[in-house]
């Protein structure tokens, strides 16, 4: 087989970086080493940022977001004394958008699939090859037989734990972690949410938000211990939980049912430097990671994709390559402010396990100083609405 552009990983990153080359005539084969099913059912993020939603209409694929997504003017962020409301659209003149990934997700299935582009599934050993030449191929075994696949650029989109970051030689990259001493245990249940806006919470029994994907569906995470298993969490004693970390009034009236889905995610910053090796560009989760806790890791992927998509369309179609060698850079530029804004919001809303209590004195006043300095609060807006591309 042969390609202009072989994407490893068909999640948000593949996709929507395969959908945005495709427009430009651009031509991609994406391996993806999970079903479409698989693909489709993991429950992540649900909030997009004023520039995602604008990629997404560039890429063509946002009639269903219009429809069903909500947008939202601002959210709260509340402790056992205060909740501060944070007024995207007065502060910034934006809101954000609450449609779920999986959503996203489908509608650039269906639009990839529109296109024609081969999206092959259940791939496995895909292995990168002469990266740093100027003729890279990739092999791999599809339904039992191995292919290759030349090429003319790799895109790396195959999240945390895929092959292609790993192919970059150990001497020509550098990682920068922060591990976090706890999770968050996350339940979707057909009910309806608590409240109309997003609610992240601070409390003395630990961290909560309350979040949503429609009228009829909420999300909601409460902080654990890393060492807890989802099996130790009946829907009771998270409700439980849930309840004793919200306002008293909103718990009050706070609508439970059965969870429909029930999942913990391990908290973690990570950044890999640099996003290029010769031919191979890592896009996404493949080479950034952020906390949940700034809603930043699906848009971060996003941002990547506008940098690599036009800096390939140029180097592809005019022989300009000045894009592909600013990839990196341009990215990691607001990768890191994507970084220092996820790691603020963890630190300001979670609590940490051995910590003094100098440190709950500074997230209580942290929420003091937001409630009454506007600056504060538009500070916080114009990060959690998104930083410009
Ligand atoms: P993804 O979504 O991980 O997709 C990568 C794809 O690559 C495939 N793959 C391979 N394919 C071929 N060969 C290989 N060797 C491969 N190895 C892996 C995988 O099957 C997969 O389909 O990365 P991408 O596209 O960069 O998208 C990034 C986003 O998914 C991610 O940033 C967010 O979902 C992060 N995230 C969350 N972000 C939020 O903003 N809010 C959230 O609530 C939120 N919850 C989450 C999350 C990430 C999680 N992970 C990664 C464990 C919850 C979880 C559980
Ligand atoms: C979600 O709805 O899944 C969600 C929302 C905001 C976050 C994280 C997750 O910061």
């Amino acid at each position: 087989m042969k390609t202009q552009v072989a994407i490893i990983g068909g999640g948000p990153s593949g996709l929507l970086l395969s959908q945005m080359l495709n427009k430009a005539g651009v031509e991609t084969v994406i391996l993806e080493r999970a079903t479409r099913f698989h693909v489709l059912a993991r429950i992540r993020a649900g909030v997009l940022e004023a520039g995602t939603v604008e990629m997404l209409r560039a890429a063509g694929v946002a009639d269903r977001m219009e429809q069903e997504g909500t947008p939202h003017s601002g959210c709260y962020l509340t402790d056992d004394d205060l909740m501060v409301h944070i007024n995207f659209q007065e502060l910034t003149g934006k809101p954000v958008m609450v449609y779920g990934q999986t959503e996203v997700t489908a509608d650039l299935f269906e639009a990839q699939d529109a296109m024609g582009t081969p999206i092959l599934h259940e791939v496995s050993d895909v292995v990168i090859h002469n990266a740093d030449s100027s003729a890279p191929h990739v092999t791999f075994t599809h339904k039992g037989t191995a292919k290759r696949l030349d090429c003319a650029y790799v895109a790396g989109c195959d999240g945390f734990h895929g092959v292609s970051r790993q192919t970059i030689p150990a001497a020509k990259r550098r990682a920068f972690e922060r591990v976090y001493p706890f999770g968050w245990l996350g339940i979707l249940s057909r009910t309806k949410p608590a409240h109309e806006e997003l609610i992240y919470a601070n409390s003395a029994n630990g961290f909560a938000l309350a979040s949503m994907r429609s009228d009829t569906l909420s999300r909601y995470y409460v902080q654990v211990p890393l060492t807890d298993r989802v099996q130790d969490w009946s829907d009771a004693r998270f409700w439980g939980k849930l309840r004793s970390c919200l306002p008293g009034d909103i718990a009050a009236d706070m609508e439970t049912g059965p969870s429909i889905e029930k999942s913990i995610a391990p908290l973690r910053s990570f950044v890999n430097e640099p996003l290029r090796w010769g031919r191979l560009f890592l896009v996404g989760d493949a080479t950034h990671i952020v906390p949940p806790t700034g809603a930043k890791g699906l848009n971060l992927a996003v941002s990547d994709v506008y940098y690599l998509h036009s800096a390939l369309i140029d180097a592809l179609t005019k022989g300009d390559e000045s894009g592909i060698d600013a990839y990196s850079e341009r990215a990691l530029t607001r990768i890191w402010k994507a970084m220092r804004f996820s790691w603020q919001m963890t630190t300001m809303l979670h609590q940490f396990e051995g910590e003094d209590s100098f440190a709950a004195q500074m997230r209580k006043a942290t929420l003091r100083h937001l409630s009454q300095s506007e600056t504060a609060r538009r500070e916080l807006a114009e990060n959690y609405i998104g930083l410009p591309f």
